[in-house]
């Protein structure tokens, strides 16, 4: 499908970028899944760490050496998809679930590629936005950010409630400092420009790369 040839392109893009000896993050979703086994056809020594058991699986799978979370402290390249991607950029990324990984992978990472198919770029950002929230005062969390609206479904790895947050997202900025001043937010899936080194999306089998 167009998708999926998208998907191949800008994953592909993407393992172009990586070289051997790196430390490798890897999100989580559809467009990262094509990025697996294009990098473990590379043959390059890598250490990666995933940020979901699915990711962890499918690398390890692909025979891909994957490190226990915690166990680098800096990575050289992380690569993800995104749910939204807005001028800035600014991305919502969650639709996973895998947001409060991704983003401390995103964070450790020298270089935070996105790879993305055509329908990811949008104007402005709209809810919903991902939030994991401790399910200590879950409901005192809930009663304070009223638009908040539990998704049900599994907890997250990390124990935390996934819910989406459903109001308006005019701001971003004002949005994420409002979010990370949530004593019960353990992360939300707003990504500011300044995680997000390159931006790489796929229209057909055209691949645009941003940097910045
Ligand atoms: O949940 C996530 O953060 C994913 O990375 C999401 O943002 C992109 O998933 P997709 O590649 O399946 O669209």
């Amino acid at each position: 499908t167009l998708g999926e040839t998208e998907r191949h392109a800008a994953a592909a893009h993407a393992a172009g970028l990586v070289e051997g000896g790196m430390r490798v993050g890897l999100g989580t979703g559809s467009t990262v899944a094509p990025l697996i086994p294009l990098l473990a056809a590379t043959g390059l020594r890598l250490r990666c760490v995933a940020t979901s058991e699915a990711t962890a699986r499918a690398a390890a799978a692909a025979g891909l050496v994957v490190k226990p979370f915690d166990t680098l402290t800096e990575l050289d390249i992380a690569i993800d998809g995104a749910d939204q991607i807005a001028p800035g950029p600014w991305l919502i990324k969650g639709g996973g679930r895998a947001h409060t990984r991704e983003k401390i992978v995103a964070a450790a990472a020298r270089r935070f590629v996105v790879i993305a198919s055509h329908e990811k770029p949008v104007p402005r950002l709209t809810a919903p936005v991902p939030l994991e929230l401790h399910p200590f005062g879950l409901a005192s969390t809930l009663a304070r950010l009223q638009y908040a609206v539990p998704r049900g479904g599994a907890a997250s790895p990390d124990g935390g409630v996934i819910a989406d947050w459903t109001g308006p997202v005019d701001d971003p900025a004002a949005l994420a400092q409002r979010l990370d001043a949530e004593p019960g937010l353990i992360a939300h899936g707003l990504f500011a420009p300044s995680l997000v080194t390159d931006v790489v999306v796929a229209t057909g089998r055209e691949v645009e790369h941003t940097r910045r």
